[in-house]
């Protein structure tokens, strides 16, 4: 992504007139590449490298143009800035490690008897080889957040997401390993890794600075992970005894079933888990889901994507924002199906109208709670306060589709998800489906840790508003048999309903 922005008159910056903001220091900390545009043959050259660092870096690239400076055509290039000294000729990384190094981490890998897989966004492309590591080594596989596209979730292998987000099969495989191989995740959720010094740990990165950032590895093998994985699968024994996978595969059909018990139960106001199964049912081959940073990050994770799916979110910067992510999928690829999975307060930030401007046939699926419900379980489990300031004015989202020029479904009866949900994606122009949620649906209920579930219980005795209700969905009884952190504050939660 190249982001493009103006600055003010190029000799006025600094000088507090108005709309004096730097917009290069404001992107300092999210862009590798950025840089203030000092004139037309200064463009040249930043332009060739924000583009070449956003291809190969992979981050976001950003050029401040000063307003004065956008419509100069005139410009006399210094001594140093020869003419055409840069392009955009550039060959993708095919970095290959040492043999050394690959059969050293064969040997770690041969040496563990229950070995855990967490791919992330570095694991994207090279979902086939992940898939034959875990069945070579009889291994789960868990998804970091941005690799949820990297293998697909009907796949034998997959236990789902982790982290807060994530499945409680996911979180039991990672508290058994004795061997723990991490292609392509940074996650910032490494607190539901392995404890450091438990496994055996073998890490696959592009970026050599990521080895050994969230575990201390054996080995770290530097490249592309499709590369890297052609090269150590050959290494790698067949593990005979399956039973650390079979029990993760006995853990993901458990888990399943709960997810689809509370999507069938069919109160009001619907539980998102509804949404979730009827989206899932509903999904298109070849969808691109874009997810959002809000309790929707939870329930998208929960959605079962197929091959040939795509899945993206604000990952680690949490920006909300299910939208934006779809226009620019829906633009990049005109053919393909586009769903926008969003929350109320996320879609509340607008680009509604830009559907119906530039006729996107993206499919919005918006979770209307009336609330900032994220917040609220955040300052619940995180930090073991009563919730504050959360409410949403309530926004009639299914009208303000309709004022724009938006299709608009409304969806308050759990019975008609998968009809709604289905009408919506088969419709060819840009469509809402305002699906009417419950607040007090716990996003992560089954994925707490101890610290969590005690926070909560603080919070609840601090006095938090609706602990009632929150409480009685935490103590659903197929939650509670799950979640050992729930279970070790059941008495205290019992207390609040
Ligand atoms: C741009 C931005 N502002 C603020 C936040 C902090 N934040 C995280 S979740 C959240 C609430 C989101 O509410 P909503 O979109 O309604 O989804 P819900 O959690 O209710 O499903 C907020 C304010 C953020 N992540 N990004
Ligand atoms: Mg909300």
């Amino acid at each position: 992504m190249i982001a493009i922005t103006g600055l003010s008159y190029h000799d006025t910056v600094g000088t507090h007139l108005i709309q004096d903001v730097p917009s290069d220091r404001l992107f300092e900390s999210v862009c590798l590449y950025n840089e203030r545009v000092m004139g037309p043959a200064h463009a040249v050259p930043v332009t060739d490298l924000a583009v070449r660092s956003a291809l190969f870096n992979r981050t976001p690239s950003h050029l401040a143009i000063p307003i004065d400076v956008q419509p100069w055509t005139e410009d006399t290039p210094s001594p140093k800035n020869k003419p055409g000294h840069t392009s955009l000729a550039g060959q993708p990384f095919t970095v290959r490690p040492p043999v050394e190094q690959l059969t050293a981490a064969a040997d770690v890998l041969n040496s563990c008897s229950k070995i855990a897989i967490c791919a992330g966004a570095g694991a994207r492309g090279a979902g086939d080889l992940v898939e034959q590591v875990a069945d070579t080594l009889g291994a789960p596989v868990v998804k970091a957040g941005l690799g949820k596209d990297a293998v697909p979730d009907d796949s034998p292998y997959v236990t789902g997401g982790m982290g807060l987000i994530g499945t409680r099969p996911s979180h039991a495989a990672f508290e058994e390993c004795d061997g723990f191989l991490i292609i392509g995740s940074a996650t910032p959720y490494h607190e539901f890794w392995p404890e450091p010094g438990q496994a055996r740990a073998v890490q696959i990165d592009i970026n050599a600075d990521r080895i050994a950032r969230r575990y201390p590895v054996e080995v770290g093998l530097v490249g592309d992970s499709t590369t890297v994985l052609r090269e150590l699968v050959p290494l790698l024994e067949r593990h005979t005894d399956r039973s650390f996978l079979e029990r993760a595969q006995q853990g993901v059909a458990d888990y399943w079933a709960m997810h689809r018990e509370q999507a069938a139960d069919h109160r009001r106001p619907m539980r998102p888990q509804t949404v979730v199964e009827a989206l899932t049912d509903a999904l298109p081959d070849g969808a691109i889901v874009c997810g959002d940073a809000d309790t929707v990050t939870a329930w998208s994770a929960r959605l079962r994507l197929r091959r040939g799916m795509q899945f993206s979110f604000s990952g680690t910067l949490c920006s909300m924002g299910a939208l934006p992510y779809a226009l620019g999928a829906q633009i990049a690829h005109p053919d393909r199906p586009v769903i926008a999975f969003t929350g109320d307060g996320s879609l509340s930030m607008g680009e509604l109208a830009s559907l119906a401007q530039h006729r996107l046939p993206i499919t919005v699926v918006v979770l209307r709670n009336d609330s900032l419900a994220l917040e609220i379980w955040e300052q619940n489990a995180l930090l073991g306060n009563p919730q504050f300031g959360n409410d949403l004015h309530p926004v009639d989202f299914a009208a303000v589709a309709e004022a724009c020029g938006v299709r608009r479904i409304r969806l308050d009866d759990p019975a008609d998800a998968p009809t709604a949900l289905a009408e919506a994606i088969v419709h060819r122009g840009p469509v809402v489906v305002e699906a009417i949620v419950d607040p007090h649906e716990a996003p992560f209920g089954e994925s707490l840790l101890q610290t969590h579930a005690q926070h909560i219980t603080q919070a609840y005795a601090a006095g938090e508003r609706d602990r009632r209700p929150m409480a009685a969905n935490l103590l659903e009884p197929r939650r509670v048999a799950m979640s050992p952190a729930v279970q070790s504050v059941q008495d205290d939660l019992q207390s609040f309903t």
